[in-house]
Protein backbone atom coordinates (compact mmCIF):
# COMPACT_ATOMS: atom_id res chain seq x y z
CA UNK A 1 0.00 0.00 0.00
CA UNK A 2 1.08 3.67 -0.84
CA UNK A 3 2.28 6.01 2.04
CA UNK A 4 0.07 9.32 2.21
CA UNK A 5 2.90 11.40 2.16
CA UNK A 6 0.39 14.42 2.43
CA UNK A 7 -0.83 13.08 5.62
CA UNK A 8 2.60 11.99 6.64
CA UNK A 9 4.46 15.70 5.99
CA UNK A 10 1.14 17.14 8.35
CA UNK A 11 2.10 14.40 10.83
CA UNK A 12 5.13 15.33 11.24
CA UNK A 13 4.53 18.85 11.35
CA UNK A 14 2.27 18.30 14.32
CA UNK A 15 4.84 16.75 16.93
CA UNK A 16 7.49 19.60 15.87
CA UNK A 17 6.54 22.50 18.71
CA UNK A 18 7.21 19.78 22.03
CA UNK A 19 7.53 22.09 24.91
CA UNK A 20 9.43 19.67 27.33
CA UNK A 21 12.09 20.34 24.07
CA UNK A 22 15.47 22.48 24.07
CA UNK A 23 14.19 25.92 22.63
CA UNK A 24 10.13 24.03 22.74
CA UNK A 25 10.79 22.07 18.87
CA UNK A 26 12.51 19.08 18.02
CA UNK A 27 13.13 20.73 14.00
CA UNK A 28 17.23 20.87 14.68
CA UNK A 29 17.37 17.20 15.96
CA UNK A 30 15.23 15.76 13.28
CA UNK A 31 17.71 18.26 11.14
CA UNK A 32 20.90 16.47 12.74
CA UNK A 33 19.02 12.88 12.35
CA UNK A 34 18.55 13.42 8.15
CA UNK A 35 22.10 14.74 8.08
CA UNK A 36 23.87 11.94 10.02
CA UNK A 37 21.63 9.07 8.25
CA UNK A 38 23.06 10.37 5.20
CA UNK A 39 26.62 11.79 6.04
CA UNK A 40 28.19 8.36 6.48
CA UNK A 41 28.40 7.72 2.60
CA UNK A 42 31.58 7.32 0.49
CA UNK A 43 31.33 7.81 -2.69
CA UNK A 44 34.86 5.63 -3.08
CA UNK A 45 33.25 2.08 -2.62
CA UNK A 46 29.28 3.56 -2.64
CA UNK A 47 28.33 2.74 0.87
CA UNK A 48 26.81 4.07 3.80
CA UNK A 49 24.05 6.85 3.53
CA UNK A 50 20.92 7.32 4.38
CA UNK A 51 19.15 3.89 2.55
CA UNK A 52 18.40 1.03 4.98
CA UNK A 53 18.10 3.24 8.36
CA UNK A 54 21.32 1.29 9.53
CA UNK A 55 21.61 4.12 12.20
CA UNK A 56 18.92 1.18 14.51
CA UNK A 57 22.33 -0.82 14.82
CA UNK A 58 25.50 -1.52 15.99
CA UNK A 59 28.28 -0.05 15.70
CA UNK A 60 26.39 2.83 13.93
CA UNK A 61 23.76 3.48 16.54
CA UNK A 62 26.57 3.44 19.59
CA UNK A 63 28.67 6.08 17.40
CA UNK A 64 29.46 8.63 19.53
CA UNK A 65 29.19 11.20 16.68
CA UNK A 66 25.41 9.98 17.20
CA UNK A 67 24.77 10.79 20.55
CA UNK A 68 21.66 11.81 21.49
CA UNK A 69 19.63 10.69 18.12
CA UNK A 70 18.25 7.93 19.80
CA UNK A 71 16.06 10.27 21.47
CA UNK A 72 15.27 11.70 17.39
CA UNK A 73 14.26 7.94 16.46
CA UNK A 74 12.38 7.55 19.13
CA UNK A 75 10.26 10.22 18.44
CA UNK A 76 9.61 8.98 15.09
CA UNK A 77 8.24 6.07 15.70
CA UNK A 78 4.71 6.86 16.69
CA UNK A 79 5.00 8.08 12.73
CA UNK A 80 6.30 4.90 11.64
CA UNK A 81 3.70 2.94 13.23
CA UNK A 82 0.70 5.13 12.01
CA UNK A 83 2.20 5.08 8.08
CA UNK A 84 3.53 1.47 8.41
CA UNK A 85 4.62 1.30 4.48
CA UNK A 86 7.03 4.42 5.13
CA UNK A 87 10.51 2.85 5.20
CA UNK A 88 12.22 4.52 8.58
CA UNK A 89 14.84 6.08 6.11
CA UNK A 90 12.91 8.08 4.24
CA UNK A 91 10.87 8.99 7.35
CA UNK A 92 14.15 9.85 8.89
CA UNK A 93 15.28 11.70 5.98
CA UNK A 94 11.85 13.52 5.27
CA UNK A 95 11.52 14.66 9.12
CA UNK A 96 14.52 16.98 8.22
CA UNK A 97 12.94 18.35 5.24
CA UNK A 98 9.68 19.00 6.82
CA UNK A 99 11.40 20.60 9.83
CA UNK A 100 13.45 22.66 7.87
CA UNK A 101 10.93 24.29 6.08
CA UNK A 102 8.32 24.50 8.77
CA UNK A 103 11.61 26.46 10.35
CA UNK A 104 11.05 29.29 7.27
CA UNK A 105 13.85 27.59 5.42
CA UNK A 106 13.54 26.24 1.59
CA UNK A 107 12.33 23.24 0.76
CA UNK A 108 15.10 20.42 -0.10
CA UNK A 109 14.06 18.68 -2.75
CA UNK A 110 13.39 15.03 -1.73
CA UNK A 111 12.27 11.43 -2.93
CA UNK A 112 11.06 8.51 -1.94
CA UNK A 113 11.97 5.14 -1.89
CA UNK A 114 14.61 3.88 0.67
CA UNK A 115 13.70 0.61 2.45
CA UNK A 116 14.65 -0.31 5.72
CA UNK A 117 17.57 -3.08 6.54
CA UNK A 118 16.24 -5.46 9.16
CA UNK A 119 19.08 -7.81 9.43
CA UNK A 120 21.86 -5.84 7.74
CA UNK A 121 25.54 -7.84 7.58
CA UNK A 122 28.16 -6.09 9.41
CA UNK A 123 29.51 -4.60 6.38
CA UNK A 124 26.37 -3.28 4.93
CA UNK A 125 26.30 -0.79 8.31
CA UNK A 126 28.87 2.44 8.04
CA UNK A 127 32.12 2.11 10.37
CA UNK A 128 32.44 4.65 13.19
CA UNK A 129 34.48 7.44 12.07
CA UNK A 130 33.18 8.49 8.93
CA UNK A 131 31.27 11.47 10.88
CA UNK A 132 33.00 15.14 11.25
CA UNK A 133 35.11 15.51 14.11
CA UNK A 134 34.57 19.46 15.08
CA UNK A 135 37.54 19.85 17.08
CA UNK A 136 39.64 19.73 13.48
CA UNK A 137 40.33 21.99 10.83
CA UNK A 138 39.33 22.81 7.42
CA UNK A 139 41.67 19.91 5.97
CA UNK A 140 39.46 17.61 8.31
CA UNK A 141 36.19 19.02 6.66
CA UNK A 142 37.58 18.73 3.32
CA UNK A 143 38.54 14.96 3.63
CA UNK A 144 34.80 13.89 5.32
CA UNK A 145 32.62 15.96 2.79
CA UNK A 146 34.92 15.25 -0.45
CA UNK A 147 34.33 11.30 0.44
CA UNK A 148 30.71 12.14 0.08
CA UNK A 149 31.05 14.44 -3.02
CA UNK A 150 30.50 17.78 -2.33
CA UNK A 151 32.94 20.95 -2.94
CA UNK A 152 33.71 23.39 -1.01
CA UNK A 153 31.05 25.83 -2.10
CA UNK A 154 28.67 22.93 -0.88
CA UNK A 155 30.21 22.52 2.09
CA UNK A 156 29.88 26.17 3.08
CA UNK A 157 26.37 26.16 2.07
CA UNK A 158 25.36 22.87 4.30
CA UNK A 159 27.39 24.43 6.72
CA UNK A 160 24.30 27.07 7.68
CA UNK A 161 22.49 24.37 9.00
CA UNK A 162 24.49 25.31 12.17
CA UNK A 163 22.09 28.31 12.54
CA UNK A 164 19.81 25.88 14.26
CA UNK A 165 19.40 24.27 17.35
CA UNK A 166 22.24 23.71 20.65
CA UNK A 167 25.24 21.74 21.29
CA UNK A 168 24.72 19.18 24.48
CA UNK A 169 27.30 18.58 27.05
CA UNK A 170 25.67 15.19 27.61
CA UNK A 171 26.05 14.25 23.58
CA UNK A 172 29.19 16.13 21.62
CA UNK A 173 30.36 17.03 25.07
CA UNK A 174 30.07 21.18 23.62
CA UNK A 175 27.31 23.62 25.03
CA UNK A 176 25.47 26.56 23.57
CA UNK A 177 23.74 27.68 20.26
CA UNK A 178 24.91 29.14 17.36
CA UNK A 179 22.58 31.44 17.07
CA UNK A 180 19.95 33.54 19.49
CA UNK A 181 17.01 31.96 17.11
CA UNK A 182 18.13 27.99 17.25
CA UNK A 183 14.54 27.37 15.83
CA UNK A 184 14.07 29.80 12.87
CA UNK A 185 16.47 29.31 9.23
CA UNK A 186 18.09 32.03 8.29
CA UNK A 187 21.24 33.38 6.96
CA UNK A 188 22.26 34.05 10.91
CA UNK A 189 24.88 31.61 11.32
CA UNK A 190 27.48 33.42 8.39
CA UNK A 191 26.21 37.08 9.81
CA UNK A 192 27.64 36.12 13.22
CA UNK A 193 30.85 34.10 11.83
CA UNK A 194 31.72 37.33 9.73
CA UNK A 195 30.88 40.43 11.83
CA UNK A 196 31.15 38.99 15.59
CA UNK A 197 34.80 38.83 17.46
CA UNK A 198 34.57 35.55 18.34
CA UNK A 199 37.38 34.52 21.49
CA UNK A 200 38.27 30.54 22.97
CA UNK A 201 35.92 30.09 26.05
CA UNK A 202 37.23 29.34 28.89
CA UNK A 203 36.04 26.28 30.74
CA UNK A 204 36.57 22.71 31.17
CA UNK A 205 34.86 21.13 28.65
CA UNK A 206 36.36 20.91 25.09
CA UNK A 207 38.01 23.85 22.93
CA UNK A 208 34.73 25.78 21.79
CA UNK A 209 34.64 29.43 20.80
CA UNK A 210 32.46 32.40 22.41
CA UNK A 211 30.87 35.69 21.03
CA UNK A 212 31.19 38.81 22.87
CA UNK A 213 27.62 38.12 24.89
CA UNK A 214 29.30 34.65 25.87
CA UNK A 215 25.94 33.28 24.89
CA UNK A 216 26.48 32.38 21.25
CA UNK A 217 29.14 29.42 20.10
CA UNK A 218 31.23 28.11 17.52
CA UNK A 219 33.20 24.69 17.22
CA UNK A 220 36.51 24.89 15.58
CA UNK A 221 34.79 23.33 12.43
CA UNK A 222 32.63 26.06 12.14
CA UNK A 223 35.90 28.99 12.33
CA UNK A 224 37.47 26.63 10.40
CA UNK A 225 35.59 28.45 7.40
CA UNK A 226 36.70 31.58 8.19
CA UNK A 227 39.94 31.30 8.74
CA UNK A 228 40.14 29.13 5.42
CA UNK A 229 40.99 31.57 2.50
CA UNK A 230 38.34 28.94 0.09
CA UNK A 231 36.02 29.05 2.66
CA UNK A 232 35.94 32.42 3.85
CA UNK A 233 34.82 34.07 0.77
CA UNK A 234 31.85 32.21 0.36
CA UNK A 235 30.50 32.69 4.01
CA UNK A 236 30.80 36.59 2.99
CA UNK A 237 28.54 35.88 0.24
CA UNK A 238 26.24 33.94 2.33
CA UNK A 239 26.19 36.57 4.91
CA UNK A 240 25.31 39.17 2.32
CA UNK A 241 22.37 36.81 0.36
CA UNK A 242 20.10 35.27 1.94
CA UNK A 243 18.01 34.14 -0.81
CA UNK A 244 21.32 32.75 -2.81
CA UNK A 245 22.19 31.03 0.43
CA UNK A 246 18.81 29.32 0.71
CA UNK A 247 19.40 28.24 -3.25
CA UNK A 248 22.51 26.99 -3.17
CA UNK A 249 21.87 25.17 0.57
CA UNK A 250 18.72 23.52 -0.39
CA UNK A 251 20.70 21.73 -3.47
CA UNK A 252 23.01 21.03 -1.24
CA UNK A 253 21.28 19.21 1.66
CA UNK A 254 18.74 17.70 -1.00
CA UNK A 255 22.23 16.08 -3.10
CA UNK A 256 23.25 14.71 1.02
CA UNK A 257 19.86 13.39 1.53
CA UNK A 258 20.13 11.22 -1.95
CA UNK A 259 23.76 9.82 -1.12
CA UNK A 260 24.00 5.93 -1.63
CA UNK A 261 20.11 5.39 -2.00
CA UNK A 262 19.58 2.53 -4.33
CA UNK A 263 17.28 3.13 -6.85
CA UNK A 264 16.89 4.68 -10.22
CA UNK A 265 18.53 8.21 -9.74
CA UNK A 266 16.50 11.03 -8.51
CA UNK A 267 16.57 14.14 -10.71
CA UNK A 268 18.13 16.61 -8.61
FE1 LIG B 1 26.23 19.62 13.07
N1 LIG B 1 26.78 19.40 14.98
N2 LIG B 1 28.14 19.30 12.46
N3 LIG B 1 25.64 19.75 11.11
N4 LIG B 1 24.33 19.84 13.69
C1 LIG B 1 25.98 19.49 16.08
C2 LIG B 1 24.64 19.80 16.10
C3 LIG B 1 23.88 20.01 14.98
C4 LIG B 1 29.22 19.09 13.27
C5 LIG B 1 29.19 18.95 14.65
C6 LIG B 1 28.06 19.12 15.42
C7 LIG B 1 26.48 19.71 10.03
C8 LIG B 1 27.83 19.62 10.05
C9 LIG B 1 28.60 19.40 11.17
C10 LIG B 1 23.25 20.12 12.88
C11 LIG B 1 23.25 20.08 11.49
C12 LIG B 1 24.38 19.91 10.70
C13 LIG B 1 26.76 19.25 17.26
C14 LIG B 1 26.22 19.26 18.68
C15 LIG B 1 28.05 19.04 16.85
C16 LIG B 1 29.25 18.76 17.75
C17 LIG B 1 25.55 17.91 19.02
C18 LIG B 1 24.99 17.96 20.42
O1 LIG B 1 25.79 18.12 21.35
O2 LIG B 1 23.76 17.83 20.57
C19 LIG B 1 30.42 19.04 12.45
C20 LIG B 1 31.83 18.84 12.98
C21 LIG B 1 30.04 19.25 11.16
C22 LIG B 1 30.92 19.31 9.91
C23 LIG B 1 31.54 20.63 9.74
C24 LIG B 1 25.70 19.96 8.74
C25 LIG B 1 26.05 21.30 8.18
C26 LIG B 1 25.98 22.33 9.24
C27 LIG B 1 25.91 18.94 7.60
C28 LIG B 1 24.32 19.95 9.27
O3 LIG B 1 23.25 20.05 8.57
C29 LIG B 1 22.11 20.51 13.68
C30 LIG B 1 20.76 20.97 13.15
C31 LIG B 1 22.52 20.44 15.00
C32 LIG B 1 21.70 20.79 16.23
C33 LIG B 1 21.11 19.55 16.87
C34 LIG B 1 20.30 19.86 18.10
O4 LIG B 1 20.00 18.90 18.84
O5 LIG B 1 19.91 21.01 18.34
Amino acid sequence: MAVNWFALENDIKAILKNPQWDDGHIGPVLVRLAWHASGTYSKKDNTGGSDGATMRFNPESSDGANAGLEKARAMLEPLKQKHPNVSRADLWTLAGVVAIEAMQGPRTPWYPGRTDKEKPKTAEIPPNGRLPDASQGSSHIRDVFYRMGFNDRDIVALSGAHTLGRCHTDRSGYTGPWTNTPTRFSNQYFKLLVNETWTKKEWNGPLQYEDSSKELMMLPTDMALIWDAKFKPIVEEYAADKELFFKDFAAAFGKLLELGVKRPAAKL
